[in-house]
């Protein structure tokens, strides 16, 4: 870290209010952390490790010496970052459990129940499909986890409540660890279905925690538990953690939707709100069958770059969610100008497929500027592959989507997703897959 932004981030004692609000109060070994930086004016960012870079040291200059280079870089990120996910296969399997028509009649909603099996264990998840009802092919579909259960994300009645672990929060009726009819519909502004499907578009989605129940429990259950020889430990720090888990999950729910009549392969886009933004561009890094990437407002461990200090840090989030990053990740704790990457060259994977990144102007926790960063640097990969990314340096105003094979947008608002979001996603399914 500079020295700059590190002496202006002197260590104070958190109250419990300050810790209640950033989610710290999980762990009570983040009693002291360094204040949040929230202005722009101490950034100073030390100089991001170049994508082109090869192992070598010299710098590629032509587009066939991409996919090396892709795979050097994914694994250095694998290797700091978020894990190695197990080379062994699953075997994943699928039953059709119902379908029907939303009320609208507008939707057809097939549910499924995923089953994921190893030597070891097996693990169901449950996904559901909303397909618009007047086509036999959607023009592209949508894949993303959500964060409270399938039954939130519409008021339909049919939908299946998960039975997996859910985090207490008696504003939604859970209190028990169990999903309760109370949040039925109550993300739905998250997932507008009716506008997405009568542009054509399906939406799948599964419940995060069916993959893999969000606290740290040492990465014992969840997909976890299906190899329980991989799991992540002090001797070896370079495998999983839960973002590469849920991500790993998506790669799973994507085997079943490739084998369903109704969507065409080649047009699945891996989608994510904050955590599981994060999640959507590690799935789409280490999975290229998702033809499009979307993060959401995806911040710290998404696509803000760490070196700038803004908002979240890897200090705080590896200290409030030990278990999203693998234990190597640790090491980076105030620490960021060591990381022999950041977090553009996450987004440079990605390429030469598109990938969108959106912000919200009140969310500057997730560092708006950086993550349009994070696809400006990305950019110079775009352009080796023969690609424009984004425009300029300087970001759009609010509510302007920008960028040609790097998307971005600023909403007006905060750290959520809400139509006009979906409606800039749309847009530009529209375009890479015309
Ligand atoms: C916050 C966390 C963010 C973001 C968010 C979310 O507490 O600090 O990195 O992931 O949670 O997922 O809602």
């Amino acid at each position: 870290m500079p020295v700059s932004l590190r002496s202006a981030m002197t260590l104070v004692t958190m109250s419990i209010s300050a810790m209640l609000s950033t989610g710290l109060a999980m762990n009570p070994l983040s009693a002291q952390v360094p204040k949040a930086n929230e202005d722009e004016s101490l950034v100073s960012m030390s100089p991001l490790p170049d994508p082109l870079l090869s192992k070598d040291g010299t710098k590629i200059t032509d587009a066939a010496q991409w996919p090396a280079q892709r795979e050097y870089l994914a694994n250095l990120i694998a290797e700091h970052e978020y894990g190695f996910a197990p080379q062994e296969k699953a075997i994943v399997t699928w039953d059709l459990v119902e379908q029907g028509l939303m009320n609208d009649n507008k939707t057809k909603r097939q549910q499924f129940v995923v089953h994921l099996k190893s030597k070891e264990a097996a693990i169901d998840v449950d996904l559901v499909l909303f397909l618009p009802n007047s086509e036999v092919k959607s023009k592209g579909c949508f894949l993303g986890l959500n964060f409270q259960g399938n039954h939130t994300v519409a008021s339909d009645p049919a939908i299946r409540l998960p039975k997996s672990w859910v985090a207490n929060d008696p504003k939604i009726g859970v209190t028990a660890n169990q999903a309760t009819e109370a949040a039925r519909g109550g993300q739905s502004d998250r997932w507008p279905i009716a506008e997405i499907n009568a542009r054509g578009y399906s939406v799948a989605t599964a419940y995060y925690g069916d993959l893999d129940p969000d606290f740290d429990d040492q990465f014992a259950n969840g997909v976890h538990s299906l190899f329980p020889s991989h799991k992540a430990t002090k001797e070896h720090p370079n495998r999983w953690g839960s973002i590469a888990g849920w991500a790993w999950g998506l790669s799973r729910l994507m085997d079943v939707l490739v084998e369903q009549p109704s969507i065409d392969a080649n047009r699945v886009a891996v989608i994510g709100h904050s955590r599981l933004g994060k999640t959507a561009l590690w799935a789409g890094v280490t999975d290229p069958r998702f033809s499009i990437v979307i993060a959401n407002n995806s911040g710290c461990g998404g696509a803000a770059l760490e070196r700038r200090n803004f908002g979240e840090t890897v200090f705080r989030i590896n200290t409030s969610f030990p278990h999203w990053f693998n234990p190597n990740f640790k090491q980076y704790n105030q620490n960021e100008s060591a990381m022999p990457f950041d977090q553009h060259t996450v987004v440079a994977c990605i390429a030469p497929r598109p990938v969108y990144i959106a912000s919200a102007t009140k969310d500057l926790w997730a560092d708006p500027k950086g993550e349009y960063l994070g696809g400006w640097y990305a950019t110079p990969v775009y352009k080796l592959l023969g690609f424009d990314g984004l425009p300029s340096e300087t970001p759009p105003p609010a509510d302007q989507s920008v960028g040609d094979r790097v998307g971005y947008h600023n909403r007006t608002g905060s750290h959520d997703i809400l139509l006009f979001d979906w409606q800039q996603y749309m847009n530009f399914a529209d375009r890479h897959w015309k």
